[in-house]
């Protein structure tokens, strides 16, 4: 693989022009929360980037992620920034098979031994190693294997993230999560499932740019795409704040796109970026589509208790107090001490986020 070409001599050579290459950096620091006096410097570090080797390991999923990645309309630009990392070793792109594949694994990890990203999605079953095998190599033993020289991880989707439906009781082969097993790198978690492709890319491109991961909460998810929740930011929001509900999938409140949290939405207690970058090049996302969110980039949402069961009001009543807490940076007091729990920097505190587990955990106690 040529590591050495530069990814703006590449985008250049594959036809993308000066113009659309700026816009594609406005858009990357805009999903990144950056001023737009940062364009002129994220430009700079892309046009002179390296191109990373990426290794990119599938374990227990359904390849929806990698779906996701691909559903994107080509030519985007998106499409060939990931085309322009090299992308060394990925079970569903790549061409190579059995031991070719192996060896191309073996000669990125070589060659780019501390430098590579490796990228995970899937869980990794404990229960059984034996279960799920690339190669004769467990899940296990090839995450452990690969992650030892790797610069750092991105955990691709709830599955890799969090466990993810494999991890959905009564979890048969013992899924875990990449980082209940890796404990010594950098990770990041880019939970959904799947994810939205841009929110992958834009990982990519921040790592790209400033060679290092972008801010992350708690869940060690990125703050610029997981900074806020559904609801905040859905467009049915006012209907909510009328007490205007859909009761049923095809009432009048249904038809006149009233709030679907009756319904079960989870967008309350849900972090992501669906109602902001939507799904399809922008097109929609389920609310817009008139199905309540499932809540799937928060740990355990297959177990959540019912994906058309509603939200309690002593939940959304915590889910407020905390956005109100975090709001006014009162950390002290604030959302039942949620805050206060976990000793944390300021600003982890100002973009602290109260998920579905952390409202559960609250309720139990
Ligand atoms: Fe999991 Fe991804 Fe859901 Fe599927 O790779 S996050 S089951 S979309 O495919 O891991």
């Amino acid at each position: 693989m040529n590591h050495d070409k530069p990814l703006g001599q590449a985008l250049r050579e594959q036809g993308v022009s000066r113009r659309g290459f700026l816009k594609f950096c406005a858009t990357t620091a805009s999903l990144m929360a950056l001023p737009p006096s940062m364009v002129p410097a994220i430009a700079k570090a892309l046009e002179s980037a390296r191109r990373p080797s990426v290794i990119w390991l599938s374990f227990q999923e359904c390849t929806g992620c990698t779906e996701s990645l691909t559903r994107s309309h080509a030519p985007t630009l998106e499409g060939l920034i990931f085309d322009n990392i090299s992308l060394d070793y990925h079970h569903t792109l790549q061409a190579a098979s059995g031991d070719a594949a192996e060896a191309a694994r073996e000669a990125a990890m070589e060659e780019n031994k501390g430098k590579y990203l490796l990228v995970v999605d899937g869980s990794i079953p404990l229960g059984n190693p034996g279960y799920s095998t690339i190669a004769g190599i467990s899940n296990l033993e090839m995450l452990k294997e690969v992650a030892e020289h790797a610069a750092a991880i991105i955990a691709v989707g709830t599955c890799a993230a969090y466990g993810g439906l494999p991890h959905a009781k009564p979890n048969p082969t013992g899924a875990v999560s990449v980082e209940e097993i890796i404990k010594d790198k950098p990770i990041v978690n880019v939970p959904g499932c799947p994810p939205i492709p841009v929110v992958i890319t834009g990982v990519l491109a921040h790592f790209l740019t400033f060679g290092k991961l972008p801010e992350l909460d708690h869940l060690r998810r990125p703050l610029a795409f997981y900074g806020n929740n559904i609801h905040d930011r859905c467009y049915r929001r006012p209907f909510y704040d009328k007490g205007l509900f859909a009761n049923t999938f095809d009432d009048e409140g249904a038809r006149k796109g009233w709030c679907l949290f009756k319904l079960g939405c989870k967008g309350p207690v849900t972090y992501n970026a669906c109602a902001t970058i939507k799904w399809n090049d922008g097109t929609s996302f389920p609310i817009e589509a008139g199905h309540g969110c499932l809540g799937c980039s928060e740990p355990n949402f297959w177990d959540m208790g019912g994906f058309y069961n509603a939200l309690s009001e002593s939940t959304m009543d915590l889910s407020r107090t905390a956005a109100v807490g975090i709001a006014v940076g009162a950390a002290a007091g604030a959302a039942s001490g949620l805050l206060n729990r976990r000793k944390k920097s300021k600003a982890e505190a100002a973009h602290e986020t109260v998920t579905v587990k952390d409202l559960q955990r609250e309720e139990k106690s």
